[in-house]
């Protein structure tokens, strides 16, 4: 059976998967994830905006996210629920995209793709009773115009307007976290595992976190961070939990190695599952759109039961186990969101003025399985000792466990949270922009930028908007852009994709 696939930065050969997903989905699979997107095209043109079907959108757009849902069964369930709504006879291939010329399939993948990030951002938002009617109006926007044929002026437009749309969904999602569950603020985690039962929870739901730490308390089971969830412990209201122990184990592309034969449940909430070892697939667990087949799914009233009572079973480890990020450190620190960092605003400000800062680097983005993304480690290792490193997102695993030290009381890195967190960065480059009295691309800042799956699209789409100048992004560019298309990105906004440590370091700073 063929498929086609080239929304990740893994996609085989750098141009698409056509026989099998790199990331272990199917042709089946991905068949039915491109027959969900037709079915919510459709719609998106024929049915009223409504609640009902604005969560339909966001929720099979979300599901059809890299290493979200490898369940044939449910993906077709959720068709099923979807084709019960659309009340008119449009039809919608997604193939057609699939053939357009390349630079309007290129743009109307930047739009899709983008689409797809904003989703899962606008579902976290949603599961906490926030949403913005802007936001929602866009799916429906966004996923009607894919389906025209429009010049690709128009579609350009179309790509920064994603950019926009999620510029405000982001900033939904930070009011929705913080008003529930308080400002985070600077927090030492530790990667070291305590004896006894445990569940390590994956994915980025605060919610789901959350109801888990209320589920466990006074059960003797402990609580421990994977992945992007490691950003969960600097917030007041979940960290009041004494058994919310600490982070296991670094970013999702080692899931398989660390996961081999833990003694603990693992939730995944939301992405990046991979392919389940059978080392450990009597005890992974998953909920609201991650599925994967044959694990048991925890649905919408949240009962944890089963994985509590798998983590009692597994009895976790006999003796409290030291483990480590992948530079050998075991002491993470996390909480730097735009409101503490601008909280020391007038200390950054002031050390930038008098030289003692030199330059401020935002490193951040997914981490993924393929070779050289070595770069970003040694980025940061090279980075001169006069500068301050901004991460944000799971690609931070790299270099998370290094001690860089302080400017003038300032910690060198800070940890800003999840991927959604690129909301703070801005907001800080916003402010400092200010007090300087010049542009954000005047500012002694530079991004440095990893990509992986389709939340880095929306975000990086929503920097395109700000005319956010100079990124450079890695390991390699989409397959999705084409080069017409990277060409118009190179001269209007200078994205130049990475070279070596060295070399990049060298051209930022005598820019
Ligand atoms: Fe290939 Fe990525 Fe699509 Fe998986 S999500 S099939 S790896 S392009
Ligand atoms: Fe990571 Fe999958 Fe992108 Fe939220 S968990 S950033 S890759």
């Amino acid at each position: 059976m063929n498929m086609f696939c080239f929304q990740c930065e893994q996609t085989a050969q750098g141009k698409g998967c056509t026989v099998q997903g790199v990331c272990g989905k199917k042709a089946d699979t991905s068949n039915l994830q491109d027959e969900l997107t037709s079915k919510l095209i459709e719609l998106a043109n024929c049915a009223e905006k409504n609640d009902i079907n604005t969560e339909l959108l966001i929720n099979g757009l979300f599901t059809t996210i890299t290493n979200v849902n490898f369940d044939d069964k449910s993906i077709k369930e959720f068709i099923e629920k979807v084709q019960k709504n659309i009340n008119c006879n449009s039809k919608f291939d997604i193939k057609t995209i699939w053939d357009c010329n390349e630079d309007i399939r290129s743009l109307k993948s930047l739009i899709l793709f983008g689409l797809k990030g904003v989703a899962a951002y606008a579902h976290h938002a949603k599961v906490l009773g926030y949403k913005d009617v802007d936001v929602d109006n866009f799916f429906y926007e966004a996923l009607q115009e894919i389906s025209k044929d429009l010049s690709a002026d128009e579609l350009l437009n179309l790509v920064l307007k994603t950019g926009e749309i999620n510029l405000k969904c982001m900033e939904l999602l930070d009011k929705a976290n913080t008003e529930t569950y308080g400002t985070p603020a600077p927090r030492k985690v530790t990667t070291n595992i305590e004896k006894g039962p445990f569940i390590i929870v994956t994915g980025h739901d605060l919610r789901d976190l959350s109801l888990l730490l209320e589920q466990t308390k006074d059960k003797g089971v402990n609580i421990y961070t994977h992945g992007e969830m490691l950003p969960c412990h600097a917030y007041p209201e979940l960290n009041k939990y004494p058994h919310l122990k600490g982070n296991f184990g670094t970013a999702w592309q080692n899931q398989q190695k660390e996961f081999d034969n833990v003694p603990a449940a693992i939730l995944f909430t939301t992405n990046c599952i991979m392919p389940v070892k059978d080392s450990y697939k009597d005890r992974v667990f998953t909920t609201s759109v991650v599925e994967y087949p044959d694990m048991v799914h925890i649905g919408e009233d949240k009962n944890f039961t089963p994985v509590i009572e798998k983590a009692i079973e597994l009895g976790g480890y006999k003796e409290d186990k030291k483990m480590t990020g992948i530079n050998g450190g075991d002491t993470l620190t996390v909480g730097f969101g735009h409101r503490t960092v601008l909280s020391v605003a007038d200390k950054v400000i002031e050390a930038v003025k008098s030289g003692d800062i030199k330059h401020i680097f935002l490193v951040g983005g997914c981490d993924g399985a393929r070779p050289g993304r070595n770069y970003y480690t040694d980025f940061v290792k090279q980075a001169p000792k006069d500068s301050i490193i901004l991460t944000l997102a799971c690609g931070k695993y790299r270099f998370n466990d290094l001690d860089l030290g302080e400017i003038n009381g300032i910690p060198r890195l800070l940890d800003m949270g999840q991927c959604n967190d690129a909301y703070s960065a801005i907001k800080v480059a916003v402010e400092l922009s200010k007090a300087f009295n010049c542009s954000v691309n005047e500012l002694p800042l530079s991004l440095v930028l990893s990509w992986y799956e389709q939340k880095a699209v929306c975000i990086l789409l929503t920097l395109l908007y700000l005319g956010i100048e100079n990124i450079k992004l890695g390991p390699t560019l989409p397959a999705f852009v084409s080069p017409n298309v990277l060409n118009i990105l190179v001269d209007k906004y200078k994205i130049k994709p990475v070279t070596t440590p060295k070399e990049d370091l060298k051209e930022i700073l005598n820019r």
